[in-house]
């Protein structure tokens, strides 16, 4: 058996299949790497899945032959499938307004309190549960999150994987199995729910079509094809005591856990717990994360990110900041006016120039991380000594500085590629290559380039900054 395991990581704004070598330590390399651009159709806002699935496919049959391949993506969307197990319209985006008002009529007709202690989810106004009630269900007869869609399109196997399952609000934070009596009583059919399958799994053989186009075949793994799950079996971390930010388009921070936290205080903090891989709590609040920077520099065409990095860095601090969790700043549009106005609404100066607004944004979400780490300190009882910081933000030195300054803690920043590593780690465990979840970040600390960032400057200044935006 070769010990090559290819890893096909969705992202909200691009996608990539990675092909990892397991021959001697932990070789990873990018294979293929396309964007993900939405489509609004017919004023409604969707993921271009075929379009997706070709590359997909392309990026497999570059790859070569494997021992095996796992799929992750972000969470919440899913596409339906009809009798004829058809798709019966491309995925709609979590960031489409069709759920506006949802969750607060569910919170009233069920009480907030129930869908917190069955689910442990976070509220946020696009969970799985608030589209499934927006959306027209008539017809459709199974719903695939989609990596499961994906993993469906490549073996045929119908399946919902449980670490992504945990972010529909629809699974039972306890048993770790669909929740039928809520899913009942929202009227939703308990059909459309597939069987849960555990990370490490095996989904099927990749065949018919799909192996024609990729041109071998080979076992595609089930693993925590959420991202983030991927992403926090990948953190470098060698004891308990720590706290991760998987920091992409949304920054996820928290800790992991034995046990879910599900306290009257947790949800007055929308803390999520979300399944982790083997049995542990992904126990973390959603930071608007670097989507702020990435629709700011959509509005400057022809901007170069590197440049505004280091004018940033010379910008006066702390001019402005903002809450980065607002609602206003989730959808699509344009970013720099949007955070003018919450300034303005906020009585201070909005920024004057894109290096400015650069530095507001990096301030604001260091402070979104600070909460969010310091919280989930204090509603887990879980001790804390380093933070680590991974995913595509931990390039982002400016943006890991301001976090180790703002948290008082060490930053450790690395892997970039977290998710993918925590992808093909889960597929060649499965494999008999690697032991357990300990071995599996062992190897990424010995395998993958960090760094370290002490927290530096005077504590009383982010305290202040802090306290502007209580
Ligand atoms: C990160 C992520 C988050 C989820 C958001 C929407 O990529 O998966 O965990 O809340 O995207 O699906």
């Amino acid at each position: 058996m070769s010990r090559r395991f290819a890893a096909v990581d969705l992202g909200a704004s691009s996608g990539r299949v990675m092909l990892a070598d397991l021959s001697d330590g932990l070789e990873l390399t990018e294979v293929r790497r396309f964007p993900n651009e939405p489509v609004t159709v017919a004023g409604r806002l969707q993921w271009d899945i075929t379009r997706l699935y070709s590359e997909i496919l392309a990026g497999l049959r570059d790859a070569g032959p494997v021992s095996s391949v796992g799929v992750d993506s972000w969470a919440v969307d899913y596409g339906l499938l009809d009798a004829s197990s058809s798709l019966m319209g491309d995925p709609v985006h979590y960031r489409d307004d069709r759920t506006r008002g949802v969750a607060e009529r569910v919170a009233e007709s069920v009480g907030a309190e129930t869908l917190y202690d069955v689910s442990g989810l976070q509220v946020l106004p696009f969970n799985t549960i608030y589209q499934l009630l927006a959306d027209r269900l008539d017809g459709a007869v199974t719903m695939l999150l989609i990596p499961d869609l994906i993993g469906y399109w490549l073996t045929g196997e119908v399946g919902a994987e449980v670490t992504n399952a945990s972010t529909t609000g629809l699974l039972d934070v306890r048993t770790r199995s669909w929740a039928f009596p809520l899913i009942e009583r929202l009227g939703l059919p308990a059909g459309l729910f597939p069987p849960l399958r555990q990370p490490g799994e095996a989904v099927g053989e990749l065949r018919g079509r799909a192996a024609d186009a990729v041109g071998w075949s080979a076992p595609v793994t089930a693993v925590g094809s959420h991202d983030t799950a991927s992403a926090v079996a990948a953190v470098p971390a060698s004891g308990p005591a720590f706290a991760y930010i998987s920091c992409g388009t949304w920054s996820l921070a928290g800790v992991e856990l034995p046990q879910p936290v599900l306290t009257p205080e947790s949800r007055a903090a929308n803390f999520t717990n979300e399944a982790g891989i083997d049995g542990t709590v992904r126990y973390l609040r959603n930071v608007m994360g670097l989507w702020l920077l990435q629709e700011c520099l959509r509005a400057w065409p022809g901007s170069d990110l590197r440049e505004l990095l280091s004018a940033a860095a010379g910008e006066r601090p702390f001019a402005a900041v903002v809450n980065p969790d607002e609602p206003v700043f989730l959808p699509p549009g344009d970013m720099p006016a949007r955070i003018a106005a919450e300034c303005r609404r906020t009585g201070q100066e909005p920024p004057s120039s894109p290096a400015a607004y650069v530095r507001c944004v990096l301030e604001s979400l260091a402070l979104g991380h600070r909460l969010a780490v310091r919280q989930a300190m204090e509603l887990s009882g879980r001790d804390v000594e380093v933070v680590h910081l991974v995913g595509g933000g931990s390039r982002n030195e400016l943006l890991c500085q301001f976090t180790a300054d703002a948290c008082g803690l060490p930053v450790v920043a690395g892997p970039a590629e977290a998710t993918a590593l925590g992808n093909v780690l889960v597929q060649a465990r499965s494999a008999g290559l690697v032991s357990d979840l300990a071995e599996m970040r062992s190897l990424v600390a010995a395998s993958q380039p960090l760094r370290r960032y002490e927290p530096s400057g005077d504590p009383q200044v982010w305290e202040k900054a802090a306290a502007r935006l209580a």
